[in-house]
């Protein structure tokens, strides 16, 4: 007994910051600041809340987010989520609807209003606007925001954002975050609070309200003034961020609406690139000159390739292009479409965006559209699919026929 205090007594400081800020019991925290909305970050220590939590700070209980996801939280079924009485009232509360739509791929959020925010500039007031993000996703291509209410605590948007091309995958393992932050015109805008909404809370066509607290952020990025040990943890949130997008998944591009149709008639596929959505930014203006590429792999007698029209200044094209390929069914059955998005770019080589692939080596909707369109001659199928930094290995995987 008296030994062991012996031991714990020599530790010398730097160990004890290592036992008590080393990253390891703050992985989960942050995991579980995703799923308990209300509550804040756990930085403080003082917001105590819910009495399940312990278990899952148990010491690097990487669960992986799959298991997280499928957890029921506290607020499961709540039709409308309430004021929550500790410490966070201090930011501030916001008010919004979100609303799935699943027949149009649409996510719509209408930002009300916030109440009691925190001042952030030298008159007592500031100057709040809400920001949108899905993630995981790249934020630039996801970014939404509403306009500025000058001087205020207690601003009134009454703006509805829309993000087009959500998926019913998306609902089931996105998180869309809201942040609202304060203008600043002579210096960077400062962020007030954040509220984080799994995706999966929503039903389909049915309005949610929310009036929720905002949270402080967790600290992902790691200004000089931050100890060591800090950095430390911010490093760990970090991978623990792309740990969450899951390893084997990319980087997010934006979307495209794809339509497909084998002609029965024709003998052969007709494509259409319907629009692009969210696309990311490739542009020093925060934009990109978007254009779309299709390949038919193997392409064997390099006669697949088809470009559209360039769209100037936009992340949200419309293309309304179709391109024609003829082939018989049965040797279309063991090709890949291959569909890139760029940037074009005067004067230096274009940038790319994202791709997809559809075929038999793809995975998920880009599979079940390219199946769909096979079985289904003459119908025309128009699905969302999300552009990704990388293009799936799937484009030549299989045997030319
Ligand atoms: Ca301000
Ligand atoms: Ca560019
Ligand atoms: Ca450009």
């Amino acid at each position: 007994m008296r030994g062991r205090r012996g031991d714990r007594m020599a530790i010398n400081i730097q160990e004890h910051m290592a036992i008590n800020v080393c990253p390891g019991p703050i992985r989960p925290i942050r995991q579980i600041s995703d799923y308990f909305p209300r509550r804040g970050p756990g930085l403080e220590g003082g917001g105590g809340g819910f009495g399940e939590a312990p278990a899952h700070l148990a010491p690097l209980a990487l669960a992986p987010p799959a298991a997280l996801l499928g957890a029921t939280t506290p607020e499961e079924g709540a039709e409308v989520d309430s004021y929550d009485s500790d410490d966070t009232t201090a930011l501030g509360t916001l008010e919004f609807d979100l609303l799935y739509d699943q027949a149009s791929c649409t996510l719509h959020c209408s930002i009300l209003r916030a109440k009691g925010l925190k001042p952030m500039d030298f008159n007592g007031l500031a100057d709040p606007y809400v920001k949108l993000h899905l993630l995981p996703g790249a934020c630039k291509a996801n970014k939404l925001k509403t306009k500025t209410q000058r001087n205020t605590l207690n601003p009134v948007w009454n703006e509805d954002l829309t993000y087009s091309g959500i998926t019913v995958d998306d609902i089931t393992h996105k998180v869309l975050r809201i942040s609202v932050c304060d203008e600043d015109k002579l210096s960077h805008n400062e962020f007030i609070g954040e509220i984080r909404v799994p995706l999966r809370r929503l039903k389909p066509s049915q309005k949610k309200h929310f009036n929720i607290c905002l949270e402080r952020q967790v600290p992902l990025a790691s200004p000089s003034s931050m100890s060591a040990a800090l950095r430390g943890i911010s490093c760990y949130l970090k991978e623990l961020e792309q740990a969450e997008q899951g390893p084997g998944l990319l980087e997010e591009r934006g979307r495209i609406l794809l339509s497909l149709s084998y002609s029965s008639r024709r003998r052969g596929l007709l494509v259409g690139i319907v629009r692009c959505a969210h696309l990311a930014a490739m542009d020093v203006n925060g934009y990109s000159d978007p254009y779309v590429k299709t390949y038919l792999r193997p392409d064997v007698d390099k006669k697949s390739k088809h470009k559209t029209c360039v769209k100037k200044k936009t992340l949200n094209p419309e293309f309304n292009e179709e391109f024609f390929y003829d082939m018989e069914l049965s040797t279309l059955a063991t090709k890949t479409l291959e569909v890139t998005v760029w940037d074009y770019d005067i004067g230096k080589s274009n940038d790319f965006i994202g791709g997809v692939s559809l075929g038999p080596g793809a995975r998920g909707e880009a599979r079940r559209h390219w199946s769909d369109c096979l079985q289904q001659p003459d119908a025309a199928l128009e699905r969302w699919h999300t552009l990704t930094s990388q293009l799936p290995p799937a484009a030549g995987a299989l045997p030319s026929a």
